[in-house]
């Protein structure tokens, strides 16, 4: 009796070992284990057996069964671990291989995240950190800290989206420019800041040039003993690097903005050459900015002492210099999800704009 009990083991030892996978492995456990099992119909033996043999019996069975049992489990565990070490094998990617045609390849940059890296790529090589703030601001940053007060005809000029009124009156709305991002930013810190803000903003306006809402990158810089010298190299600076040529022409002309005084709105020379548009050479004049040195009142608003503190500061629209660095005659097509467009002025995905690799190749 012990030698079959001895001879079976061998038998399921065996076709577990020859197992080639995970099926058949099991189809051994069932004819072993299962039911109708072999293990399984040699305990039914056990009731025929005289009284003295029954106990040692059962006890052999029982080691059978366990021996078998964990066979099986160790065959299984050998058996997964080979089936991952083929699948590893068969789907090992180079991810130095450059993209295949396919829907990976299809995809691609929007044009605005191509520029608003690039701007980025620009003011953190001069030094530059990202500021950011809510969409959602109070009348108060978005207008009076930047010199602008309740009656300033300003309000009406940027066609604010406002929500309702609260119940103590006051109304928040949807930022119109990003500069209370350089509010919070001097009311949390301490001078010298030298920050960029790039975000949407909102002004009820829709044509062929306007969205309601749009992006814009404002730049501040403040620190002891700032001049209009230090915002001229930034800018022209800036411009060089922007449309990526070793001169460019610039004009700064007088303007007027609440919040910066001197202030002045800064053109760039452009060319053109039969269907070709040549920037910063040229008779032309294309307006691509505002900046000014910060209002007195607004340092003051803030708490720093405008006898100690000067600072510059700069907006533009990231949308409309986008349409000019890329030729993009209508603004809307930004944001109107065709992919036929985007296909046609965006960027690969795994070209990041770099000053030493080329912003935009
Ligand atoms: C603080 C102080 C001064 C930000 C500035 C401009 C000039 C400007 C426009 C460009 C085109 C807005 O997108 S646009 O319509 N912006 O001309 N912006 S100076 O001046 C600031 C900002 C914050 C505390």
């Amino acid at each position: 009796m012990s030698g079959d009990i001895e001879t079976l083991e061998r038998q399921v030892l065996t076709e577990i070992e020859g197992a080639a996978d995970l099926q058949a492995l099991e189809a051994v456990r069932i004819a072993a284990l299962g039911k109708k099992g072999r293990i399984t119909q040699l305990m039914k033996r056990l009731g025929g057996l005289p009284p003295e043999e029954r106990k040692s019996f059962g006890q052999a069975v029982n080691t059978l069964k366990r021996r078998v049992g964990e066979a099986i489990e160790a065959r299984k565990s050998a058996l997964a671990e080979a089936a991952l070490a083929a699948r590893l094998a068969q789907e090992t990617a180079d991810i130095t291989l450059p993209v295949r045609p396919g829907p990976l390849a299809e995809g691609r940059i929007h044009p605005l995240s191509q520029i608003w890296d690039e701007v980025t790529e620009i003011f953190a090589d001069m030094g530059f950190s990202v500021a950011e703030g809510p969409d959602i601001e109070s009348d108060e940053l978005n207008f009076t800290k930047l010199n602008i007060p309740p009656e300033h005809p300003a309000r009406q000029d940027m066609d604010t989206f406002y929500f309702k009124p609260r119940a103590d009156g006051s109304r928040l709305l949807l930022r119109t420019h990003t500069s209370p991002v350089q509010i919070r930013t001097m009311q949390a810190q301490e001078p010298p800041i030298r920050i960029i803000a790039p975000g949407r903003v909102y002004r009820c306006d829709s044509d062929q040039t306007h969205t309601p809402m749009f992006h814009q990158v404002e730049g501040l810089v403040i620190d002891e003993e700032t001049h209009l010298g230090h915002l001229k190299w930034c800018l022209e600076e800036f411009c060089k690097a922007f449309f990526e040529v070793d001169e460019v022409k610039m004009r700064f002309r007088a303007s007027h903005f609440p919040f910066t005084e001197p202030s002045m709105e800064v053109d760039i020379a452009y060319a053109r050459r039969g269907n070709e548009i040549r920037i910063g050479e040229g008779e032309d004049w294309l307006e691509i900015l505002g900046s000014g040195m910060v209002h007195p009142n607004v340092l003051a608003g803030v708490g720093l002492d405008p006898e100690r503190y000067q600072g510059f500061a700069f907006g533009m629209g990231l949308d409309r210099i986008a349409m000019l660095k890329y030729g993009m005659p209508d603004l809307r097509a930004f944001f109107a999800g065709d992919v036929r467009w985007l296909r046609h002025y965006g960027f690969a995905p795994l070209e990041q704009p770099t000053l030493a690799g080329g912003l935009s190749r």
